[in-house]
Formats: structure tokens, sequence, C-alpha cells
């Protein structure tokens, strides 16, 4: 049985990590499970993905600790190369994402969180990366995104000290993006879901892909990047639809794809 739920409604796929048990530590065969997942994702052609943690109490509280505990360097390695390229597949997945942090998210789950497009959190989230407490480094790119989404100080803070922030603090930090109260989080994912899917899903790509690779690269090249993405989104019938109904003074007709 997958320890990761898959439900598709609407063009939105919600994944809920399904350890609760282990506040959603991710072992292997959660890490191979998402894997799985996203592959359907794509087949699907989904158009949004919430992710998620079951319970109450947490989205991901990281990586499974007692797998790791007794881990050669070599299966450490192994573990880590598993980890980060889920996380890789899921920062480039070629379909908004959206972390639903509903509680807990430490280490292994807040690298997982950073390797979504957008974060938005419950008032009771807790977020951290706890690794150098425990002897270890954070192992699935928690030193690389995290200063990248919030700059290299604060990430170092976190890191270095391992200390916990709350959900106000994240959200001061650029952390995630927005926080609800805890019934109202997934509501306000599914909203901001429902925007995207009604969006042109070749533009919503290219944004995605322009940005992502924009942002590993110097201005001119990003900027040259972006020229060849916005290019790629003329001719296709949603730009047609999108820019006519706009001079016609009328709304789009729903996007197709295409
Ligand atoms: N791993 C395994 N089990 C975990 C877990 C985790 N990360 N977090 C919680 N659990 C389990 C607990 O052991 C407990 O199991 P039972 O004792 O009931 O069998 C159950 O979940 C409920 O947890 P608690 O009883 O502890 O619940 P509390 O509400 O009292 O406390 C807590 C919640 C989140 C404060 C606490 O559970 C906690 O401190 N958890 C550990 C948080 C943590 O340190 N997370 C970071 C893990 S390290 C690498 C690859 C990856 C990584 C690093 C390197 N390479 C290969 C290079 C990533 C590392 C990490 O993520």
């Amino acid at each position: 049985m997958s320890l990761v739920n898959y439900e598709l409604a609407d063009g939105i796929a919600t994944l809920t990590i399904n350890r609760p048990e282990a506040l959603n530590a991710l072992n292997s065969q959660v890490l191979t499970d998402l894997s799985e997942v996203l592959d359907k994702v794509v087949a699907d052609k989904a158009r949004v993905v919430l992710l998620t943690g079951a319970g109450e109490k947490s989205f991901v509280a990281g990586a499974d600790i007692s797998e790791m505990a007794s881990l050669t360097p070599r299966e450490a390695q192994a573990f880590g190369e598993l980890g980060n390229s889920v996380f890789r597949k899921l920062e480039r997945l070629p379909v908004p994402t959206i972390a639903v942090i509903n509680g807990f998210c430490l280490g292994g789950g807040n690298e997982l969180a950073m390797s979504c497009d957008i974060r938005l959190a419950s008032a009771n989230a807790l977020f951290g990366q706890p690794e150098v407490g425990l002897g270890i480094t954070a192992g699935f790119g928690g030193t690389q995104r995290l200063a990248r989404l919030i700059g290299v100080g604060l990430a170092k803070e976190i890191l270095l000290t391992g200390r916990n922030i709350d959900a106000a603090r994240a959200l001061s930090i650029g952390l995630v993006n927005a926080v609800y109260e805890k019934e109202e989080l997934l509501p306000a994912a599914q909203k901001m879901a429902t925007d995207i899917v009604r969006k042109a899903p070749i533009a919503v790509r290219a944004t995605k892909a322009a940005l992502n690779l924009g942002i590993q690269t110097d201005i001119d090249s990003g900027i040259a990047l972006e020229a060849v993405y916005f290019g790629s989104c003329f001719g296709s019938e949603d730009q047609i639809e999108g820019m006519t109904a706009f001079l016609e003074k009328r709304k789009p007709t729903p996007f197709q794809d295409k």
C-alpha cells in the first residue's frame, strides 16, 4: 500500500503523505511512493499539486531518524541521493506545487516544502532544520534551498542553531507565503489551486520553468530565457483565445492546454 495518497479532482491533485503515527517522517518507502505519485500527476495532466501530511499534527517531521540511525556512510549517501532525486523531480515538475503545511515542518519536511513552488501554513506550524543536533548536516538540499529562499544570513541562523521557528516568523522571513487558522488552511490552498487551474496551462508551465531556470543564472541569461518561453506561448489556442477575449471585452472560454 502506498504511503502517499493521491486524489485528483477538477485538475487539482492532492498528495497526502500518510504515516501519521510517525508524524509523516520520510522513510525510503515514502520517497519511492512520492516519486511514483509524481509520475501519475504528470500522466493524468493534473494542473496543480497540493502536498500535505496526514493527521492533525504534522506536515512532515523530517527524514525517518529510526531508518537513518544505523546507516553506514555509503548507505547514507544513497538515502540522500534518493531523497534529492525525488525532491528535484518535485521542484522541476511541469505543474505548480503548493505545500500545505499543517503542523511540524522539520528537517527533511522543511526541505520537502522548499521543493514546492508555494508554501501555505497553519498558524500552529513549526519550522526548523534540527539536523546539527543529530550530528548530521541537512541532506535533502536544505543548505542550498533555504539560502536561496530567505537569504544566506537567516538560512545560516536556522541551519547552524537548529532552532525551530513558528509560523509567524516563517511568514515574516518569507519562508512561507501565507498563514491561516488550521481549519482555513486547506480551503485557502484549494482556492489558490483553483485560481491557477483556471489560467492557461502552457503559460503557467512556461512561467514556472523560466523562474526555476532563471533564478540559477545571471540576469541577462535569465531575461533571454524568458523571451524564449514568452515566444513559445504565441500561436497556442489559449493565447489566441485569452487575447481575443480581452479585446472583445468578454471572459475567455476555459483554457484547453492547447
Ligand atoms: N523520524 C522518525 N520518527 C519520528 C520522527 C522522525 N523524524 N519524528 C517523529 N517521529 C515519531 C516518534 O518517534 C514517535 O514515534 P513512537 O515513539 O510513537 O513510536 C511519533 O513519531 C510521535 O512523535 P513524538 O511522540 O515525539 O511527538 P511529540 O509531539 O512529542 O513531538 C516532535 C513532536 C516533532 C517535536 C518530535 O517528534 C521530534 O523532535 N521529532 C524529530 C524531529 C527532527 O529532528 N526532524 C529532523 C529529522 S533529521 C541526509 C538525508 C536527509 C537528512 C539528512 C541527511 N543524508 C543522507 C545526507 C534529513 C534529516 C532530517 O530530516
